[in-house]
């Protein structure tokens, strides 16, 4: 087998990079060629996602990619749910942010056409209420849908500025709720009960097809092959941070934290129980035909909205490693709040939030940053261990360990907590797991790595070095 150089690209909802990652027998190694602000864009009109600096920045990370080494496939991953509207070959406007607060009305409208239970027996998803099959209700309602001819979910849209090639990448589809849970395809039957014309949605691809090579000015802007070829990976983030989650033995349980702590069990078919319905735990589609059975937390979007509101406070340089050592030193009892609270998922004073939500519950509201910072943290360490138990209960299966990958990782005091709240051990890092995961599945479709999952994580866990989380009395 032969090593290959790949180029993944990872769109978070709070920065995008472009990596270069080298894989092969028994090798793995990442390196970081560009890294961008991604967030929210408010309009008038609402909430998006700038798609066009997202794209040049990809291509200018490209570009940087191409000079460090001879690429020889790229792969392109992001957050859920979100698309862009095309008709023909035009965009029509720049994608709504899943923050968005129009899904409100769509979810009203989708559950009178099929009640939730109905829709969960057929997608498996939990409810959120920015799925894609609320938003696009929403759009339907405005008569956007009268006019769009096509759907195309972040990544396959870049796929498709690359390559001019449209499809639907299969783990990300899984996010929309219009993919059939069993038989991993479109469901034509809830598409028409719901009133969406299924020639919206492309062909579905699985990771590791190839969707075609660059565009020719793509291939000169870059400076990459026209024949480079772009892979479809995990397209969806959580996906591809579950392949390189290092669960090497059974057991194992996962928190992917980024913006979000998406927090389960990897399993070999759905859970479409109605304990699992209750609990709103979803199955979304994993590479090789996985089930990534998880539900989502708040996650890190808490702390970094929190942060970033004192940032602008203070005008000036902010040191987030004192702030965190500083609620490491907190000893009083601080509030644990309900960090799954919908009030939380809108941009915002998240401090103000935190603090009515106390009041509103008749405990003391922390005011020292220091006590805010702890009390998200302890809130985040517990909805994370009670959604742990509940994976393992409603999955049948038992968890001894807990990873964290992501940017949660480098956290230790969250680590800690986590693990002191679950009573297991949490095994910390990889922190770039959603890259290596897109870089992995690059190269196992070049033929430079083993077959199974399981083979890619035990190359995942002899590279990384994980630093393991004890777990204390609390
Ligand atoms: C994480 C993530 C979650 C999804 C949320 C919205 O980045 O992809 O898995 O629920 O973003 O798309």
């Amino acid at each position: 087998m032969s090593v290959v150089t790949v180029a993944a690209v990872d769109l978070g909802a709070t920065s995008g990079r472009v990596m270069v990652g080298r894989v092969g027998d028994g090798i793995l190694s990442l390196q970081e060629a560009a890294r961008f602000a991604n967030g929210p864009v408010a309009t008038p009109d609402g909430l998006h996602w700038n798609i066009q600096q997202l794209y040049s920045d990809v291509l200018a990370g490209l570009r940087e990619a191409a000079t460090r080494a001879s690429i020889a496939s790229i792969g392109i991953d992001s957050w859920a749910v979100d698309y862009a509207l095309l008709r023909g070959d035009r965009v029509l406007g720049q994608p709504f942010h899943y923050r968005d607060e129009r899904t409100a009305r769509g979810v009203e409208t989708v559950h009178a056409q099929v009640p939730f239970a109905d829709l969960y027996s057929h997608n498996g998803l939990q409810f959120l209420p920015f799925n894609t099959l609320y938003q696009l209700a929403v759009e339907r309602d405005t008569g956007m849908l009268d006019v769009a001819d096509r759907v195309l979910l972040v990544p396959d849209l870049m796929a498709w500025y690359l390559t001019g090639e449209k499809v639907a990448e299969s783990t990300n589809a899984s996010t929309t709720g219009l993919l059939d849970v069993t038989t991993h395809g479109w469901n034509g039957e809830l598409m028409d009960r719901l009133h969406l014309q299924r020639t919206l949605f492309p062909s579905l691809v699985q990771p590791g097809d190839r969707i075609g090579s660059l565009l020719t000015h793509v291939a000169v802007q870059t400076g990459l092959h026209a024949s480079t070829p772009v892979i479809a990976v995990g397209s969806h983030d959580t996906a591809s941070a579950v392949v390189a989650t290092p669960m090497t033995e059974p057991g194992g349980a996962y928190i992917s934290c980024g913006t979000w702590g998406l927090v389960g069990v990897e399993t070999e078919s759905p859970v479409l129980t109605v304990a699992a319905r209750e609990a709103n735990f979803t199955n979304e589609g994993g590479v090789d035909g996985r089930t990534r059975f998880l539900h989502n937390v708040m996650g890190l979007w808490l702390l970094n909205e929190t942060v970033a509101a004192w940032i602008l406070e203070d005008g000036g340089p902010f040191n987030l490693s004192a702030l965190l050592d500083a609620a490491a030193a907190v000893e009083d009892a601080v509030p644990v709040f309900d960090a799954n609270d919908s009030r939380f998922v809108a941009p915002g004073d998240m401090s103000g939030r935190i603090a009515l939500w106390c009041t509103e519950h008749g405990v003391w509201a922390p005011t020292s940053r220091a006590h805010i910072t702890r009390s998200i943290v302890e809130s985040l360490a517990a909805a994370f261990a009670s959604a742990i138990r509940n994976a393992g209960e409603l999955s049948g299966q038992e968890v001894r360990r807990i990873h964290i990958v992501g940017g949660g990782a480098q956290n230790p005091l969250l680590c800690q907590r986590t693990a002191d709240r679950a009573g297991l051990p949490v095994i910390a890092g990889p922190i770039e797991a959603t890259a290596i995961g897109n870089v992995l599945v690059q190269g196992r479709a070049l033929g430079a790595t083993e077959g199974s999952l399981e083979s890619l994580r035990d190359l995942v866990a002899r590279t990384f070095n994980p630093r393991v989380f004890q777990p204390k009395g609390h």
